[in-house]
């Protein structure tokens, strides 16, 4: 006979969570590292409760807001290489439906994050019970159900024995390279507390061995083929590369075929950025030198990517008439984009075998090809240089001259992290990134307030790194309660704030697709009613310090550099403010080397908005469907 184990559900969950493991190249670590947690009605009594019980096997932190919680432990999946995770849990309603952005923003990005809502109770005697969603239709609905579109996984355990097979599914899509994302166990609250006895099987020690797939033989041959063939070939390097570590393997395939290699957002510092070979990021966001080479390309490479528009500049960047796609994915969804062939392999293994059966043929591209990309990289590293030279070191900082800033104190050990605003442009176009994990920009999502909350995750998972979050005003104020959460728990990171009175982004975008600026700015109104008045006196450096960190402003790039310095050697919990030469008088930044599809209004009376259609239409025509 089984001996069992009488616990609640909650009680259960939690043991059964503290001794679940990964295992991959040899590396064994816990899937579940910590829990966060807020409490209400719907978990206090039930997991809270069972986290109380079971604190030495199972760190709790105490988050601010849901949405933050998730953000944070997306960032600890990621530093972690997703072998490692957080659970949030939450109460019922308001604290659930928190979760949906963040859910959404994993998922997207295949990071994975076990999320426990509590949930309406599964008996109905409280019916409806404090923050229920009562839908006249169907009596198995509850807000809960928002998370289904953007959960990997969905169950709902109305029963305390459904949580043994829900679990181990639970287990099985966070730990699998290609389903990853958020997993979503919805929790009734009455079910949470109920006891059940337990097959004592199922707290035993569990191994989740992420699996690298080695690719197809016939895929292969056909990859080797096609890449023999191609003149001017090019890799595009996704995130899919980090996910896999396949740096090295890709520096490998790369220098044994001369073959340059551009990159996504989620891709960069595949290759260093000093590596030669390396020719930055690529697409609407790209250098000249990768835009260029994508424009001209016989064969585009993709790893691990998804090709988003920004990546292929929304269908107009691949202006070869005999371009083809050969695509290295473990997900075959993205295998067959653009109508290119699939190559279904984990990215490392992908691309080991490449480099074998490309080395056998002795295939290297040309030597002309080489050296043009050698020199357009050489041009774009200048153009680099004169962003972020300072001839007045006493003035105010234009945003390049800010992350030139950051550039000179920076090594390998800093990790930058940014998700929303102008500096996604500017950090992937000028940004030199010197360790494989420096570049965490997270823009599948692209949601502002990832970075501050994502920064504490990331900090948990590299304790003794450098970890700057980069937020533009806009993302501050979306989102800056974590900073209490890094003040509690005294974990150090670094806060960059760039201010300048609102959203020099969507200002500049709108601008350009005939909008005016209209609603982008933080100013006061001026006489003719538009907010284009003096900034509002508003004090995010003192907010920062009323929130328990150490601020240190910044006027010019002299006290910039200095305060930068500090607070990178700072052990507590750190913020720079600096207000940047505003966006919209003074750039900087390299414009867009690439177009990204806006629609713009096809009538309209003001005449932004009428040349702003006439351009719109010149780029859709450039745009091409690859079949
Ligand atoms: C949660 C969320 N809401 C809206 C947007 C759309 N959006 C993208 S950038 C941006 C403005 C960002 O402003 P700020 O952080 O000040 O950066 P700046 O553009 O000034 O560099 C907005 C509203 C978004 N990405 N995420
Ligand atoms: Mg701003």
């Amino acid at each position: 006979m089984t001996s069992t184990t009488r616990l609640t559900v909650a009680q259960a969950l939690v043991r059964f969570l503290a001794v679940q493991y990964t295992e991959r190249d040899g590396v064994r670590q816990r899937l579940i590292g910590a829990t966060w947690g807020i409490f209400g009605h719907g978990n206090v009594a039930g997991i809270g409760q069972a986290l109380l019980e079971h604190a030495e096997e199972m760190p709790y932190l105490q988050g601010r807001n849901e949405q933050a919680m998730v953000h944070a432990a997306v960032g600890y999946a990621r530093q972690s290489g997703r072998l490692s995770t957080h659970a949030v849990t939450t109460s019922i309603g308001p604290g659930a439906t928190n979760l949906v952005t963040g859910a959404a923003l994993a998922t997207i990005n295949h990071l994975p994050v076990l999320l426990l809502p509590g949930d309406i109770f599964a008996t109905r005697p409280a019916d409806p019970v404090l923050q229920q969603l009562e839908v006249p239709y169907a009596g198995d609905v509850s807000v809960n159900d928002c998370l289904r579109p953007v959960s990997r996984y969905f169950d709902r355990i109305t029963r305390p024995e459904a949580l043994i097979p829900s679990a181990l599914n639970a287990m099985r899509v966070l730990t699998d390279p290609v389903e990853t994302g958020a997993v979503t166990l919805a929790l009734p609250q009455d079910v949470q507390a109920e006891a059940y006895d337990w097959p004592q099987e199922f707290f035993a020690e569990r191994v989740w061995t992420v699996r690298r797939p080695g690719a197809d033989p016939t895929e292969l041959a056909e990859a080797v083929g096609i890449i023999r063939s191609a003149k001017r070939p090019l890799v595009i390097a996704g995130g899919g590369v980090h996910h896999s570590r396949a740096e090295e393997a890709l520096a490998e395939f790369a220098e044994a075929t001369g073959i340059p290699v551009a990159s996504t957002q989620a891709g960069k510092g595949s290759l260093r950025h000093d590596h030669p070979q390396d020719v930055g990021g690529v697409g609407h966001t790209g250098t000249a030198t990768a835009d260029e080479l994508a424009r001209t390309a016989d064969l585009v490479i993709g790893v691990g990517t998804r090709y988003t528009d920004f990546t292929t500049a929304s269908g107009t960047l691949f202006g070869n008439p005999e371009v083809r796609f050969l695509n290295l994915n473990i997900a075959p969804f993205d295998g067959h984009k653009l109508a290119g062939q699939p190559l279904v392999a984990d990215a490392r293994s992908g691309l080991q075998e490449l480099t074998d059966a490309l080395r056998l043929h002795a295939y290297r591209v040309a030597d002309p090809y080489a050296t043009e990309y050698t020199e357009d990289k050489e041009r774009w590293e200048q153009r680099v240089d004169a962003c972020y030279e300072v001839d007045e070191p006493d003035t105010r900082p234009t945003q390049p001259q800010v992350l030139g800033a950051l550039d000179e104190i920076a090594d390998a050990s800093d990790i930058l992290i940014n998700a929303a605003g102008s500096l996604p442009g500017d950090l992937h176009k000028l940004w030199r990134t010197r360790s494989h994990d420096q570049y965490h920009l997270e823009y599948g999502y692209s949601c502002m307030g990832y970075e501050i909350p994502a920064a504490i995750g990331v900090k948990m998972a590299a304790p003794d790194r450098p970890v700057w979050a980069l937020v533009g005003d806009g993302t501050y104020l979306m989102m800056p309660t974590e900073i209490v959460t890094a003040v509690q728990e005294g974990i150090a990171i670094k806060v960059l704030i760039i201010q300048n009175h609102g959203y020099a982004s969507i200002g500049g975008l709108s601008e350009s697709v005939g909008g005016e600026r209209f609603g982008t700015a933080y100013r006061f109104q001026a006489e003719d009613g538009s907010y284009t008045g003096a900034p509002l006196p508003v004090d995010l450096a003192a907010n920062a310090a009323s929130l328990g960190m150490r601020v240190l402003r910044a006027k010019t790039v002299r006290d910039l550099r200095e305060a930068l310095a500090e607070a990178r050697a700072a052990d507590t919990p750190t913020c720079v403010y600096v207000e940047t030469q505003t966006a919209d008088t003074v750039s900087g930044a390299p414009p867009a080397q690439a177009w990204w599809d806006v629609p713009v209004a096809e009538t309209a009376t003001r005449p932004s908005a009428v040349k702003a259609r006439e351009l719109y239409e010149r780029h859709v025509s450039t745009r091409r469907r690859h079949l």
